[in-house]
């Protein structure tokens, strides 16, 4: 969806920034071609029309820096928004929760990592981002992968769900949910077991 969404945008950008001079109505051509490539990449209509209105506003009786072209300046423009748009007001990388908990489904090969990179995202995301993280291993393939889960969050000091023996992967997730809607929690990792043709599905 980005790259042919990138694609349109560049050859809007390619259009404007070989004009030297752009009359106010290359800038409306331009904006509804970035409208119209914002809507075919799902974007909704709203968020579309609230992205041209914005870019619209800095762009018009913006003072033109010398050293670039009217073209490459509106490319700025739309470029900030852009950020703006999909980084929201937080900080770069900041995690955005709008329903907390939110669940985090760890997947992927087998000794890919998952359960070590599960302990390392939850430890970041408690020191540095102050969430409150609940971590809980669904892995009943492995013998002892629930351990080295609980383990992990010992060293590192974050809640881990306690285990049930011969529960199944989704009443663990289930669970989960459930304990962090009630303990307030605002993460929820779920470290998967591998999938495999053995698994069961
Ligand atoms: N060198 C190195 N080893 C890692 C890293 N992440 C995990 N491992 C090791 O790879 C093995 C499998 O990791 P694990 O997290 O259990 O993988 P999982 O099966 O996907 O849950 C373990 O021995 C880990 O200690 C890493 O970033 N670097
Ligand atoms: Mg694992």
């Amino acid at each position: 969806m980005f790259e042919n969404l990138s694609d349109r945008l560049g050859g809007v950008f390619d259009r404007l920034t070989r004009q030297g001079a752009l009359t106010e109505a290359d800038v409306q051509t331009a904006l509804r071609e970035v409208r119209t490539a914002l809507l075919e990449a799902d974007v909704s209509l709203p968020v579309a029309r609230d992205f041209v209105k914005a870019v619209e506003r800095k762009a018009t009786g913006q003072a033109v820096t010398k050293s670039i072209t009217p073209g490459q300046q509106v490319v700025k423009i739309v470029h900030d928004e852009l950020v703006h748009v999909l980084g929201g007001e937080q900080d770069e990388g900041a995690l955005k929760i709008d329903n907390p908990p939110a669940p985090i489904l760890m997947v992927g090969l087998q000794g890919g990592g998952k359960t070590t990179t599960t302990a390392k995202l939850a430890k970041r995301m408690t020191e540095r981002e102050g969430k409150r993280v609940l971590m809980a291993s669904l892995d009943t393939n492995r013998p002892a992968a629930m351990e080295q889960l609980a383990i992990l969050g010992t060293q590192i000091g974050v809640d881990t769900l306690p285990i049930v023996a011969g529960e199944d992967p989704v009443a663990i997730a289930k669970r989960a949910m459930t304990q962090a809607r009630l303990g307030g929690y605002d993460v929820v990792m779920l470290d998967t077991a591998a999938a495999s043709t053995s698994t069961r599905r």
